[in-house]
């Protein structure tokens, strides 16, 4: 316990960049998911997040996780609410929806969530959740103002915000399934102004050449979810693809 951002930043000192294999708890086949998540640690994953937006509960979350057990590679919840907080997990992205108009999800499910993760020691990686274009399914549930792909400024401000409030990673969303992901020029701009908070990209991607621009351009943390799902070769080309990176 405790030790998923000292391995984070470990790896990441090597000039790496990682793979995060994102777990929908209401999508997920619990029936496959120790063979896909074998392959996928096979194929050089780094992380696994569990999360999604509708349709979650903390059981199917604590069943990801059981089935999970065995594997070394951390287990990470990525909670859309309040009601996705486990002991079983290793770690929790604790995120703040830094472009929501609804203060719940920018402070309010992270005041109720603060004692609970606080009693239950559970480690915490602060995060500056970010929503920008298409957004999908979190950006209409968190409110977002979503800021559209090409606006970079609005971007890097964020980002910018994220490191000053002393947090670990700003995470670039495009929304789970956006026809489009980050555009890799938005990544290597925002890059050059975080000295310390690391960049977690998602949504969208589905090439291992989009993944290798977005590694190349500064991502520091590539997620891919809905690709596992509907193509597991693709996905695990991906997951080689941003393994095989040293910069
Ligand atoms: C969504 O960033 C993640 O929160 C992953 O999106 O399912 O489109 O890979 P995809």
């Amino acid at each position: 316990k405790g030790k998923v951002k000292k391995i984070i930043q470990e790896k990441l000192s090597e000039g790496r960049v990682l793979h995060f294999s994102l777990f929908d708890p209401d999508k997920v086949d619990l029936e496959t998911l120790y063979s896909i998540a074998s392959k996928l640690v096979e194929s050089g994953t780094s992380g696994f997040l569990i999360g999604g937006t509708l349709g979650v509960s903390k059981e199917k979350l604590d069943n990801i996780i059981d089935i999970l057990e065995d594997f070394k590679v951390p287990k990470i919840i990525f909670p859309s609410n309040v009601n996705l907080i486990t002991e079983k997990a290793d770690a929790i992205l604790f995120m703040s929806l830094l472009n929501s108009d609804d203060i719940y999800y920018v402070t309010g499910a992270q005041l109720i969530a603060a004692p609970i993760i606080k009693k239950l020691r559970l480690e915490t990686l602060s995060t500056g959740y970010v929503i920008v274009g298409h957004g999908g399914t979190a950006a209409h549930v968190g409110r977002a103002r979503v800021i559209p792909y090409d606006n970079i400024e609005l971007i890097v401000a964020y980002s910018i915000m994220a490191e000053l409030f002393g947090m670990d990673f700003v995470y670039l969303e495009a929304g789970s399934g956006a026809p489009e992901p980050i555009r890799p020029y938005a990544i290597s701009v925002t890059k050059k102004y975080l000295e310390n908070t690391k960049i977690i990209v998602g949504g969208g991607i589905r090439s291992e050449e989009v993944a290798k621009e977005l590694a190349l351009a500064g991502s520091d943390i590539i997620v891919t979810g809905n690709i596992i799902e509907q193509n597991l070769e693709k996905a695990l080309k991906i997951v080689k693809e941003i393994s095989n990176i040293r910069r």
